[in-house]
């Protein structure tokens, strides 16, 4: 049985969606950190994820770290679900395309944001730190926004892993301050509405502490 190590509303997020939209057998195991970031359960958690972070996937011999990866992953391993478009296809490259943007562009601004001081050795830097990750998430709320069609998803209808990324990270843009939420653009709302719809998916957005639905 597949075993995700998560953080309620954190990168698990993602991978979750996807296990449950897969109708996966799989568990949840809850890693605890103490005020200084150290781990403190499960004992022997470094060793499976080397960066300190969550997600990890553990499925059998496999340990898999990076959200993003482990949602392919799951896609892979559950093709029935068809969480990918076929391998090859125009829509399976704008897939890849949207989950690299969300992961390797959003998902590392909004963990700026979050964690200004792993990203600055300069304490009165913090603040600074968090306006460029702001600025940049701003950035890809416009593309977001401007390339979203009718949808409801990414590609169109078919939902994908990169569909649930998505949702994650609008979900954290309510942290955000007013004015900066991706959740304002009534695109981006439609979007996380139209995922938060899907029975699958929209239970393990509410499980995760993320809204039921934004005002679109
Ligand atoms: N690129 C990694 C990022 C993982 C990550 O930074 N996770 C955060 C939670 S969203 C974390 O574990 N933070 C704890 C820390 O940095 O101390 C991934 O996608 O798995």
């Amino acid at each position: 049985m597949i075993t995700l190590y998560t953080m309620p509303g954190s990168s698990s997020t993602a991978p979750r969606i996807a296990l449950d939209e897969a109708g996966a057998d799989y568990e949840l195991a809850h890693v605890e950190r103490d005020d200084a970031g150290n781990n403190v359960s499960p004992a022997g958690y470094a060793a499976l994820n080397p960066m300190g972070k969550v997600p990890t996937l553990v499925d059998g011999e496999l340990v898999l770290t990076e959200a993003a990866a482990c949602c392919l992953y799951i896609a892979e391993k559950y093709p029935d679900a068809a969480l990918m478009p076929p391998a090859g296809s125009d829509d399976w490259a704008k897939t890849l395309r949207w989950l690299t943007l969300l992961t390797n562009t959003a998902q590392a601004s909004f963990l700026r944001w979050y964690y200004p001081d792993q990203y600055t050795a300069d304490t009165n830097g913090l603040e600074a730190v968090q306006e460029a990750a702001v600025a940049e998430l701003a950035r890809v709320a416009e593309v977001l926004a401007a390339q979203i069609g009718g949808g409801p998803f990414l590609i169109g209808t078919q939902f994908t892993i990169a569909d649930g990324f998505l949702a994650m990270l609008t979900g954290w843009s309510g942290d955000l301050s007013a004015g900066s939420r991706w959740s304002d653009s009534p695109t981006i709302a439609a979007h996380y509405n139209a995922v938060a719809q899907r029975p699958a998916a929209g239970a393990a957005l509410v499980a995760e502490g993320f809204p039921a639905a934004f005002a679109d």
